[in-house]
C-alpha cells in the first residue's frame, strides 16, 4: 500500500470515515523514523482489535506495526489463532493462510515479489501462533529457514492452542495444566530458537514485549537481515491472559517476572557473521545521518 495510492478525492473528502481521513492525512508511512512511539497518534497502526482486553498479543502487535522499516510495501502473512482476529484491523497488506502453512505461503510470496518487482524493496513478515508454529507448522517453518527463504518468522509464544480454548502446545512448559489439556505436559518446552539457529536463521531472538523499545529494534534488526542475507526468526511471549487466569491488568507483569535472567523468557539473541556486519553497517549509517541532522539543526539555529 502506497501512501500515494490513498488520496481522496476531494468532493469525497467529507463523507469518508475519519479513519480513512486520519490514514492519508498523518500515516507513519514513508516516514524515517517512525516507531512505537507513534502508536497513539497515528490511527494507522491499530485503530481498534478484538482480541481480549489486555491481552498482551494486541501490545506486541501494534509495537510491530509501528516499528516494521517499509511498511507500505510489506506484506505479513498469518494464521489462524488469537494473532489472526488482529489482522482486519490492520492497515498493512497481508494475508491469512490456512493454519501451519504461513512458512510455505511466505516462501512463495516473497520470490514472487522479488520477481514481480525487481529493484523495489518487499518485506515478508510470519506472524504466528506457537501452535501454528512449532506444532502443526513446524515442518513448512524449518523448510523455509533450511532454503535460506528471505523473510522474517515471528511466533507470538503463549505456550499453548488459545483461540481453541488452552489445548497443549510444543511451547507449553513442562507440568503446566491447561483447560484443555487436564493431565498436564509431559515433555520439556521445545528449545526453537536453538533449533532455528541451527536451521539457518541469522538472526534469532527470544524475549518478552514488556518493552517497547526492544521490540523495536529487534523487529527492525530481523526485517533488515531477512531482506538482505536470509532467514531471521523472533519469538516473542504474549501471555494468554485468559488461560492462565490474570485479569486484563496483569499481562505485563506477567511478562516483567518471566524476562528474569534466571525465567525460561530471559532475553537471548543470536547474530550469524554476515548478519552483524550488515548490523555495524546500519548502525554506522544511523549514526551519520543522526550526525549531519544535528548539524544542519545547529547551522539552522546560527
Ligand atoms: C488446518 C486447521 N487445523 C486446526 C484448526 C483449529 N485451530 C484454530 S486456532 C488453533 C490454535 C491456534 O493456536 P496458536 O497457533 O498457538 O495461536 P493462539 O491462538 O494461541 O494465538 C487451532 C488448532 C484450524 N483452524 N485449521
Ligand atoms: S484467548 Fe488469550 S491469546 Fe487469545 S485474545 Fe484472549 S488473552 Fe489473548
Ligand atoms: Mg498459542
Amino acid at each position: 500500500m502506497s501512501k500515494e495510492r490513498i488520496k481522496i478525492a476531494p468532493e469525497f473528502y467529507d463523507i469518508m470515515p475519519p479513519e480513512y481521513q486520519d490514514l492519508v492525512n498523518r500515516a507513519t508511512y514513508g516516514k524515517e523514523d517512525r516507531g512505537w512511539k507513534d502508536i497513539g497518534s497515528a490511527k494507522e497502526l491499530i485503530e481498534e482489535h478484538s482480541l481480549c482486553a489486555g491481552c498482551p498479543e494486541s501490545m506486541a502487535f501494534r509495537y510491530i506495526l509501528a516499528s516494521l522499516p517499509n511498511p507500505e510495501d510489506t506484506v505479513m502473512v498469518g494464521s489462524t489463532g488469537c494473532t489472526s482476529l488482529v489482522f482486519p484491523h490492520v492497515a498493512v497488506h497481508n494475508i491469512h493462510s490456512l493454519f501451519g502453512n504461513q512458512n510455505a505461503i511466505a516462501s512463495g510470496l516473497k520470490r514472487a515479489l522479488t520477481v514481480r518487482f525487481p529493484g523495489r524493496i518487499k518485506d515478508v513478515v510470519v506472524l504466528a501462533g506457537d501452535g501454528a508454529t512449532v506444532d502443526i507448522g513446524l515442518d513448512m517453518t524449518l523448510q523455509a529457514w533450511f532454503r535460506q527463504e528471505k523473510f522474517t518468522t515471528i511466533c507470538f509464544d503463549n505456550e499453548l492452542y488459545a483461540n481453541t480454548g488452552g489445548q497443549e502446545s510444543g511451547l507449553m512448559q513442562k507440568g503446566f495444566v491447561a483447560k484443555m489439556a487436564p493431565v498436564g505436559k509431559t515433555f520439556d518446552k521445545v528449545r526453537l530458537p536453538e533449533i532455528a539457529r541451527e536451521s539457518g536463521c541469522h538472526y534469532v531472538v527470544q524475549c518478552t514485549v514488556s518493552k517497547p523499545s526492544l521490540v523495536e529494534k529487534v523487529i527492525r534488526n530481523a526485517v533488515h537481515v531477512a531482506r538482505e542475507i536470509g532467514p531471521t526468526y523472533l519469538q516473542l511471549y504474549t501471555p494468554c491472559i485468559l488461560e492462565i487466569g490474570k485479569n486484563s491488568m496483569e499481562g505485563l507483569q506477567e511478562m516483567r517476572d518471566s524476562e528474569k535472567p534466571t525465567e525460561r523468557f530471559a532475553f537471548k539473541e543470536f547474530v550469524s557473521e554476515p548478519a552483524k556486519q550488515l548490523l555495524a553497517e546500519l548502525a554506522a549509517k544511523d549514526k551519520e545521518k543522526k550526525a549531519a541532522a544535528k548539524e544542519q539543526l545547529a547551522a539552522q539555529q546560527a
